[in-house]
């Protein structure tokens, strides 16, 4: 279909200011009745075309009068209506049936038939599923909500904004009415109804506004919201005071479901959750899933000033939402736990996700020039390099230039749909500064890579560091300008220590530590009074998201990693060296990096000074993806491999070093959630699975042990993976056993599902066919499709990729029945396909040849699932 483009943009022929809605609730037929005030915008004379999809129209009135068919024009994807003036306002009265609606966009059932729930799902255009308006983000409208519904089966009725009222209406029916004080986008827009229960809390914010905190739940699940409510407590105090940001309205709702096709929601007022980000108990949650429950409870409150209060012009603006809401969160998360290791989860994710995307056939540019279909636009490239970007703008501006600019921004554009450009402009102006040059890191896409050269003279103590910048051409962009890169940098002594630097020209050293601005594609920087040959530690911090390239020796690398004084560089100095360790192996070299490698790491396991989840990450070598990365033709059977090398070497190293390490680790367990509980258990999952290599018998029985008396998830997980992993011959039983105590509970369910798609072995596609015939699977649920679908086919390289191309034509079968029930999943799990043209000859001839098969069949796909397979292909 016809790209729209960025370059297209026209402020909207008409506006609404006031939408009025009266929706009777049924789940096979709802009715809606809309009430739209209209005003024209500017002087042209476009006639109302409003957006509609899938829509059954009752009847439609325009100023009090029914118009005659001839009055009105109605096609696919919308209506229009000639007749309509300055003033105006248009009734009309809709059908739609939300039991039918699989891809869970618009108003839908979560659940089954006779005790499931109505919600809805708007961003980016579900609106339009509901009732015809005017879907676009620049659209601000209020909004005035009555439901109507049958008591008993829907006793529960929630939409966005202040309740307004409620009562009984006869048959058995009730109304209950919401006023949004807040003009919104259509996106935003959300209603609920049906059985559910809540929890509740008061609270006040610093500027004394009383909030009603609720989140609801079906029966079963709402004694598990507690720790979400904390979390909700937790970043509304956070944002206050690092953000002066209130909240605004007199309650804050949060709906948890188990359908739903992305992590939640941050509807006005009304906050939707899948239920995997929402809730916690001890026997079923693991502390990673702890940490994410409070990220995304606080990235969907962030939203409520970084999307709602100030929105986004158009959708090639998401972003401006996405990139700064995750960068808040990600600044919550660290000052709620680890800035070290939240760092280094956070840039783990981008490499594993984020650098593929930008170096394959779907790269796309954090603020894209056009798209066929938006929601393919929901990507790591938006969300987390979208965060990076706005990481370097705060480091360049401080902690308080960044909130001198953040507090203009809000003041500037409280109540618009804005753009990257006024974001830059409002964080500039606050500070004196242009930054206008950063407007390129959103317009081009790809990994810039970093190039460094030294060279140091005896003679002037000094030391000169060249760096250059190369972008590669990316799809539709084969010229790439030099962008400015703020590189935080250190030099170390050779005993350690980290020298004080002096740029050639200043008059004094300034601190250890200091941020190089690279905005040519090469650069000389010439530090003085340099003792000796220093070694650079670059980069530190990510402190931009590039690719370093550097010939740093592995005895070089190995300093660094005992050294560092950057959390975060120190762990990336390991990665490095296992990268150089992986390299070699993979060409059937010599070990010198291995060596390096496993000796440093030994050197640091019996360092007691060192924090153990720091540790755990330190012994962690790249993942199988990552390291795919750098082969030119990947042959996924031979990284594997490779990587096995890494493991083995290292557990061979520690080996008796690793059962007194575990056993004491496992001697303090607890259930308890603090910090260094967690981080206990994060080194004694790593320590089980080395065990296991080095010493399987004891490492087996030390891992049923756990999984028998587990005080929690963490722990039950981490050992069963341990022994399904290593192929242990208690594994089946663990398996099962884990199967009959979660029966009913998907999200433990998933987990199980999920383990199991990602043991790599050649069978492991009869695996995934097998468990896709556990009475628990279905296509319908994208929990369920990504646990085990997604689980397979992009997280067990070894396991899907198989020459004989078997698991292609598998997964090309598996998304077109997807796509006929949920295009936006079918779509995300076609990326699996991302890399498919750097795979070795055999294996990209039989993924080219699946995805063709696909492509034939276009015009019978959906938009979502065409337009990832025509990228993908192109
Ligand atoms: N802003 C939310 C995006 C979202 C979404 C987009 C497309 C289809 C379904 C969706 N559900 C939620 C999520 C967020 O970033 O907060
Ligand atoms: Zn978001």
């Amino acid at each position: 279909s016809r790209p729209v483009l960025l370059s297209d943009y026209r402020a909207p022929a008409w506006r609404i200011e006031h939408v009025e809605l009266a929706c009777d609730l049924d789940i096979d037929a709802s009715e809606i009745r809309a009430r739209l005030a209209l005003r024209r915008n500017g002087a042209g004379a476009a006639p109302l075309r409003l957006d509609g999809e899938g829509l059954a129209l009752r009847s439609i009135n325009l100023d009090g009068r029914a118009l005659e068919p001839g009055e009105y024009m109605l096609d696919a994807e919308g209506l229009t209506v000639p007749g309509a003036r300055d003033g105006s306002v248009l009734e009309t009265v809709v059908r739609v049936e939300p039991a039918k609606n699989t891809a869970l966009e618009g108003l839908y059932l979560s659940g089954p038939r006779e005790t499931g729930f109505l919600l809805t799902q708007c961003e980016a255009q579900g609106f339009r599923r509901i009732t015809y308006c005017l879907d676009r983000p620049d659209v601000l409208a209020r909004y005035t909500v009555t439901l109507r519904a049958d008591r008993a089966r829907f006793p529960v009725l929630l939409a966005n904004g202040n309740p307004d009222g409620a009562g009984a209406l006869p048959d058995g029916r009730h109304w209950a009415r919401f006023v949004d004080p807040h003009p919104k986008p259509s996106y935003l827009f959300a209603l609920v109804a049906g059985r559910l229960e809540h929890i509740e809390r008061d609270y006040v914010t610093a500027e004394g506004r009383a909030v009603k905190l609720r989140i609801f739940a079906e029966a079963d699940a709402i004694g598990r919201c507690g720790y979400a409510l904390d979390a909700l407590e937790r970043a509304m105090r956070w944002d206050e005071r690092v953000y002066g940001r209130n909240y605004d309205l007199d309650v804050f709702h949060i709906v948890a479901t188990h359908d739903f096709n992305m992590g939640a929601m941050e509807n006005k007022g009304l906050n939707i959750f899948n239920a995997k980000y929402l809730l916690a108990d001890p026997d079923a949650t693991t502390d990673d899933e702890y940490r994410q429950i409070e990220a995304v409870v606080a990235h969907e409150y962030f939203h409520n000033w970084t999307g709602n209060r100030v929105t986004c012009r158009d959708w090639f603006q998401l972003s401006l939402k996405e990139g700064l809401t995750v960068f808040r969160e990600q600044s919550f998360s660290a000052d709620m736990g680890s800035p070290a290791l939240k760092r280094i989860e956070d840039v783990s994710t981008l490499r594993r996700a984020q650098f593929p995307e930008d170096a394959g056939p779907l790269a796309h540019a954090v603020r894209p020039a056009q798209y066929c279909e938006i929601n393919n636009f929901y990507t790591a490239t938006v969300y987390e390099k979208g965060a990076e970007l706005v990481r370097m703008l705060a480091g360049r501006l401080g902690a308080d230039g960044f909130r001198r600019g953040t507090d203009l921004y809000f003041a500037r554009h409280d109540g618009q749909a804005v753009t990257v450009e006024d974001f830059l402009k409002a964080l500039g102006d606050a500070n004196g500064l242009d930054l206008m040059p950063y407007l390129d890191w959103y317009r081009q896409a790809g990994t810039p890579r970093v190039r460094a050269r030294e060279v140091y003279d005896a003679a002037t103590r000094s030391y000169a560091l060249t760096l250059g910048q190369h972008t590669p051409p990316t799809p539709g962009q084969a010229q790439k300008r030099p962008l400015p890169i703020p590189l935080r940098v250190a030099l170390f002594a050779r005993d350690g220590r980290l020298l004080p630097l002096r740029l050639e020209g200043e008059a004094a050293a300034a601190g250890e530590e200091r941020v190089l601005e690279l905005t040519a594609a090469e650069q000389t920087f010439r530090f003085v009074d340099v003792p000796e040959p220093p070694l650079p530690s670059l980069l530190r911090g990510f402190s931009a998201p590039v690719i370093v390239e550097s010939d740093e020796a592995p005895a070089d690398l190995a300093f660094r990693l005992r050294h560092e004084s950057d959390g975060y560089n120190r762990w990336d100095a390991g990665q490095r060296l296992a990268q150089l360790a992986f390299d070699a192996a993979l060409r059937g070299g010599p070990g010198t990096a291995l060596v390096a490698w496993c000796e440093a790491l030994a050197a640091l396991f019996d360092d007691a000074a060192l924090d153990a989840a720091l540790l755990a990450e330190l012994l962690t070598p790249p993942s199988a993806v990552e390291l795919g990365e750098r082969c030119a033709e990947l042959d996924p059977d031979a990284v594997h491999e490779a990587r096995e090398t890494l493991e083995n070497s290292l557990a061979a190293r520690l080996g008796a070093a690793l059962e007194p390490r575990y056993r004491a680790l496992h001697a303090q367990a607890d259930g308890t959630l603090d910090a260094a509980a967690q981080a206990r258990r994060r080194l004694k999952r790593r320590v089980l699975d080395l065990l296991c290599r080095h010493d399987p018998a004891r490492g087996h029985a030390s891992a049923r042990l756990q999984f028998d008396g587990a005080h929690g998830m963490t722990d039950r997980l981490a050992a069963l993976a341990a022994l399904v992993r290593s192929g242990a011959r208690e594994a089946g039983d663990a398996l099962a056993r884990y199967r009959r105590r979660y029966d009913g509970n998907a999200l433990a369910l998933d987990k199980w599902f999920a383990l199991q798609a990602q043991v790599p072995a050649a069978t492991a596609l009869q695996r995934v066919q097998a468990l896709m015939r556990d009475p628990a699977f279905t296509l319908r649920n994208p929990n369920r499709v990504y646990a085990l679908l997604r689980s397979y086919a992009q997280g067990n390289p070894v396991g899907f990729h198989r020459a004989d191309g078997a698991a292609y034509f598998w997964l090309v079968e598996r998304l077109r029945e997807l796509d006929a029930i949920n295009p936006s999943v079918a779509a995300r799990l076609a990326t699996a396909f991302n890399g498919w043209r750097r795979l070795e000859p055999v294996r990209r001839r039989q993924a080219q040849q699946a995805l063709a098969a696909l492509a034939a069949d276009a015009p019978r796909l959906s938009r979502d699932l065409a337009d990832i397979l025509e990228r993908t292909l192109a």
